[in-house]
C-alpha cells in the first residue's frame, strides 16, 4: 500500500486532480482509495468517486494536520484492514502543513511514498502578495517532492517560465511538472513521476 498526499492551497485543484489520478490509476488496474476532509463540496466528490469504484474515507472535524492525526491514522488502518488498497490518495485541507500530515502517519510504518503540491498558476501572484497566505503557501511549496503547477490552462507562457523559477529557488530538490488538472493535460506524467 503506496500513500500519496495532494497537498496545495485552497481551491487548487486538489480534489479535481484526484479524481483525474484516481481515473487513470484506476484503469490501469490498480485498487485506490481516497481519504479526504470533511469540508466543502466533498460530499458530491465522494459520490462521484463511489460511482466510479474508488473506496472513499471521510475524516471528520476540519483539519487533518493538527487535532485530527490520530483519526487520519485510524483512517488508513481501517482502510488497510479493510479494503487494503494498493494506493491511497490523501487530500488535506488547503491550509494544512504537507509535512505534518505526513508526520502524523509515520507511526503506521506505511510507505508514504510522495507529497504533492498543487501550485494555482492563475492566483499565486495575488496569493503572494498576502503576508499570511505567503506563509501558508511557501511551507507548502517547501515540504513537496513533486511541485505541480496546476491550472496552465488559465495562464500565459510567461507566467509559467516564471514562476516555474522562482519554485525552484524556494524549493531546489522537488521535481516540478505542469499540469491542468480539469483539462486532463499532465497527469500521465504526474503518474509517472510518482512512479506507480
Ligand atoms: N481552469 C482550470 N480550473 C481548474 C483546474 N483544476 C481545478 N480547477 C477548478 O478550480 C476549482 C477548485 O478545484 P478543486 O479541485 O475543488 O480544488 P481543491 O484544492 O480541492 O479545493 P478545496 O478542497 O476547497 O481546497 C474548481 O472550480 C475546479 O474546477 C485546472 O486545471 N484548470
Ligand atoms: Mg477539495
Amino acid at each position: 500500500m503506496e500513500i500519496i498526499q495532494i497537498a496545495g492551497f485552497l481551491g487548487s485543484g486538489k480534489t479535481t486532480t484526484i479524481l483525474a489520478l484516481a481515473r487513470k490509476l484506476t484503469d490501469k488496474g490498480y485498487k485506490v482509495s481516497v481519504i479526504v476532509n470533511e469540508i466543502g463540496d466533498i460530499v458530491i466528490d465522494g459520490k462521484v468517486m463511489e460511482i466510479l469504484g474508488i473506496k472513499v474515507k471521510k475524516v471528520f472535524g476540519g483539519c487533518i494536520c493538527c487535532e485530527l492525526a490520530i483519526n487520519l491514522a485510524q483512517t488508513i488502518k481501517i482502510l488497510k484492514d479493510e479494503y487494503n488498497p494498493d494506493i491511497v490518495l490523501i487530500e488535506p485541507t488547503g491550509l494544512a502543513s504537507p509535512n505534518q500530515v505526513k508526520e502524523s502517519i509515520k507511526m503506521l510504518k506505511v510507505n508514504i511514498k510522495s507529497i504533492v503540491t498543487l501550485v494555482d498558476i492563475s492566483l499565486i501572484d495575488e496569493f503572494l502578495y498576502d503576508e499570511q497566505l505567503r506563509e501558508i503557501i511557501m511551507m507548502q511549496i517547501k515540504d513537496a517532492d513533486i511541485l505541480a503547477i496546476n491550472k496552465i490552462d488559465m495562464v500565459k507562457n510567461e507566467l509559467l517560465l516564471k514562476y516555474e523559477e522562482i519554485l525552484k529557488f524556494i524549493n531546489p530538490s522537488a521535481k516540478p511538472i505542469r499540469i491542468s488538472a480539469l483539462k486532463n493535460i499532465g497527469i500521465d506524467e504526474l503518474i509517472n513521476i510518482l512512479g506507480v
